[in-house]
């Protein structure tokens, strides 16, 4: 297998990272029964670090593997577990030359992803669900991505309830970056995710979405994870599609992705990598054309 070449999506994730650099595409490597995208897809080791391989291929800059479903009500799977699905294949990726991010709420699965080549921690929970977690990213000096969460995928619509989701949301990850700062982490490792879908309605994700400067404003990079969620559904009402499959909502992924990288995301967490590489290119181009700085 001839080793694919990966562009260093890494290197600077600082504040200034959303001015000038290139949106990064994150590819989605789903290994578990039921994420309700692509579960029970990708179980299989060899099956995952393929698909993984592909979607590099297909212009990822980095791949992100994940072995605990976090869809609504998904219930969760012990640590060894977690492992069990998630190690070989970071470590087959990583081994080939990929830029690899682990998906996970515990630290002890992100260090042992990192021991075996991830580059990234994303953590959905924002730190918040295993209290080790932070002191590991501040000990490790591994980027990280801190998600906007309030409770776990089984109870997390019961905390759907927000005054203005956009001050809340921006003030909450503000709240998990200074924690994140206090426990060691540098703030130039630090990304800020949103968390569309999570203890949020369609409309909650919505106002995020019409709302990233607001977030970007909050001075650290930004990614933005819409691929397939249930909110874009009520945007697919062509080809006879009406958005009930995750896999029919590609297009309007696409579209939100662009968006998002004209918007100044730092990065886009998607299924369909090709498209998004080619909106983040895009964006890139017209920006140097214009040498705008967003
Ligand atoms: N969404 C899912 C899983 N992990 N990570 C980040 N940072 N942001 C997200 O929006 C996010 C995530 C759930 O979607 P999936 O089941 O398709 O992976």
């Amino acid at each position: 297998m001839s080793t694919p070449t990966v562009a260093a999506p890494l290197g600077d994730t600082g504040p200034s990272a959303t001015s000038t650099r290139r949106c990064q595409v994150m590819g989605i490597v789903n290994v578990t029964p039921d994420s309700f995208s692509d579960g029970g897809r990708f179980l299989d080791v060899d099956a995952a670090v393929a698909h993984g391989l592909d979607l590099v291929r297909q212009g990822a800059d980095l791949v992100d593997v994940g072995g605990e479903s976090t869809r609504p009500g998904a219930v969760r799977v012990s640590e060894g577990e977690e492992l069990r699905r998630v190690l070989p294949v970071v470590e087959a990726l990583s081994d080939a030359g990929v830029r690899v991010s682990v998906d996970t709420m515990r630290a002890g699965v992100a260090a042992a992803a990192v021991a075996a080549g991830a580059d990234l921690v994303n953590d959905v929970s924002g730190g918040l669900a295993d209290p080790a977690m932070l002191p590991f990213l501040a000990e490790a000096d591994v980027t990280c991505v801190l998600m906007h969460w309030r409770a776990h995928s089984q109870v997390m619509q019961q905390h759907a309830h927000y005054g203005s989701v956009v001050e809340e949301v921006r003030s909450e990850l503000g709240r998990r970056c200074e924690a994140a700062l206090s426990a060691g982490v540098r703030e130039e490792r630090i990304v800020i995710d949103p968390g569309l879908g999570f203890a949020k309605t369609s409309e909650h994700s919505w106002s995020l979405m019409a709302a990233l400067p607001r977030l970007i404003s909050l001075g650290f990079p930004l990614l933005v994870g819409a691929s397939r969620k249930r909110f874009l559904a009520e945007c697919v009402d062509y080809g006879g599609l009406d958005g009930a499959r995750p896999e029919d909502r590609d297009d309007v992924s696409a579209a939100v992705a662009t968006l998002a990288a004209a918007t100044g995301a730092w990065g886009v967490r998607v299924h369909s990598v090709a498209v998004a590489a080619a909106a983040s290119r895009t964006v890139s181009r017209l920006r140097a054309d214009t040498g705008s700085a967003h």
